[in-house]
C-alpha cells in the first residue's frame, strides 16, 4: 500500500490499478451473458454523474434515506454512542456523513473508503475544513478487497460501519451474505453497522427510477463504455449501444443492461469482442429486499437486527446492526 499526504490529510491508496481495470474488463467480456462490474462506474465522471442522479425527482432512494436518517438522528447517534471509529463503504461526497458527524457525540475519527480518488480526496478536504476537530483518514480502495483500516490517533470506543444507499443491493444475496460476514470479522462484539437497503415496491416505481426521464442513468451506464476507451484503448462506439434497465419481480432486481443496437466488432486492451445485434451486456444489479428478508439475511451473517427504520410509505429501510 501507498500513502500520501493532501491537504495535511493522510491518504491509504489501494486504488485499483490499470491493470486490475483490465483484467475485470475482459474476464467480464468473456463471461455468457457479457458483465462488466459496476463498481468501475465510479471514476471521476461517473461520481459525478452519480450526484447528478441522486437529485432525479424518479431516483427516490436518495432522498428517502435522508429523510429517515434525519428524523432518527438522536437514535442512531445514541446507539452509535460517544467516541466512535465511523468507517463508511463508497463515500463518494460523504452528504449523507455531515448529519451523522453532527449529531454523533465526540467522533474519534472518520474513515472514508471509495474507489475514486479524486471525489474520496475533495470530500475529504471539504469536511477536514468543516470539522476541525475530527480525524479524517480516508482511503482510496474497492473494499471487496483485501484492506487494512488505518488506526486513528485516539482510541475508539466502538466501531460502526456506515454503508448507506443500498448499494448492499448490488451483490447478488449469497454474496451480500459473504460481504457482510467480512465486514463482521473487521468488527469487534458490540461494534455496530448502520446499512440502508432498498425495499421491494411497484415495477413502475422501481423502473422510473431507472430510467430517468433526463437520461442521466443512461449516461451513467455509458460511462463504462468511454472509461475502456479512455483506459483500456478500446473503440466503442457509444451510440451503438442502448441503456436498458428492467425489473425482475421474481428477483427481486433491477438489472442495467448496455443493449448492442446493430452486429459489432470491438477491439478492447487487444482482444476482439463481437455483439450481436440486441445482445445485452449486464452493468449492475440492485437488489430490492422485504423488511424480513433483509433482517434474516443480516442474521444468517454474524449480525444481530437492534432496529430498523423506515419512511412511511415503506419505500427505503435503514438498520443498524450489532455485531
Ligand atoms: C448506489 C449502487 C445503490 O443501485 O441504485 C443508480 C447505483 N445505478 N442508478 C443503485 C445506481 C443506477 C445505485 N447504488
Amino acid at each position: 500500500m501507498k500513502t500520501a499526504v493532501c491537504n495535511e490529510i493522510i491518504v491509504s491508496d489501494f486504488e485499483p490499478t490499470p491493470e486490475d481495470l483490465r483484467a475485470e474488463f475482459l474476464a467480464g467480456l468473456s463471461r455468457r451473458p457479457k458483465t462488466l462490474p459496476c463498481k468501475f462506474f465510479y471514476d471521476q465522471r461517473g461520481s459525478l454523474l452519480f450526484d447528478q442522479i441522486c437529485e432525479l425527482e424518479e431516483y427516490y432512494l436518495t432522498r428517502t434515506e435522508m429523510k429517515i436518517l434525519r428524523d432518527n438522528v438522536a437514535e442512531i447517534a445514541a446507539l452509535c454512542g460517544p467516541n466512535c471509529l465511523l468507517v463508511e463503504l463508497g463515500s463518494g461526497s460523504s452528504s449523507k456523513t455531515r448529519l451523522l458527524l453532527d449529531h454523533l457525540e465526540t467522533p474519534v475519527a472518520y474513515v472514508p473508503i471509495d474507489i475514486s480518488r479524486p471525489h474520496l480526496l475533495r470530500a475529504a478536504a471539504a469536511l477536514n475544513g468543516d470539522y476541525f476537530t475530527l480525524e479524517i483518514l480516508p482511503v482510496c480502495a474497492d473494499y471487496n478487497q483485501r484492506l487494512n483500516l488505518p488506526a486513528p490517533a485516539k482510541p475508539a470506543e466502538r466501531t460502526v460501519i456506515f454503508f448507506p444507499g443500498s448499494t448492499i443491493g448490488n451483490f447478488e444475496p449469497w454474496q451480500a451474505v459473504a460481504f457482510l460476514r467480512r465486514l463482521a470479522s473487521w468488527c469487534g462484539p458490540g461494534d455496530g453497522l448502520l446499512i440502508g437497503v432498498d425495499l421491494q415496491k411497484s415495477s413502475r416505481l422501481l423502473t422510473a427510477a431507472y430510467n430517468d426521464s433526463k437520461g442521466v442513468t443512461a449516461a451513467f451506464n455509458l460511462n463504462l463504455l468511454r472509461r475502456a476507451n479512455d483506459e483500456l484503448g478500446a473503440n466503442f462506439i457509444l451510440g451503438q449501444f442502448r441503456h436498458r434497465a428492467i425489473y425482475d419481480a421474481a428477483r427481486g432486481r433491477i438489472e442495467m443492461h448496455l443493449v448492442s443496437r446493430c452486429q459489432q466488432r470491438v477491439v478492447i486492451a487487444g482482444k476482439q469482442i463481437d455483439f450481436h445485434r440486441g445482445e445485452r451486456l449486464t452493468t449492475e444489479y440492485s437488489y430490492k429486499y422485504r423488511v424480513n428478508g433483509f433482517c434474516e439475511l443480516s442474521s444468517a451473517s454474524g449480525w444481530q437486527v437492534q432496529r430498523t427504520w423506515t419512511d412511511k410509505q415503506r419505500w427505503f429501510s435503514v438498520h443498524y446492526l450489532r455485531r
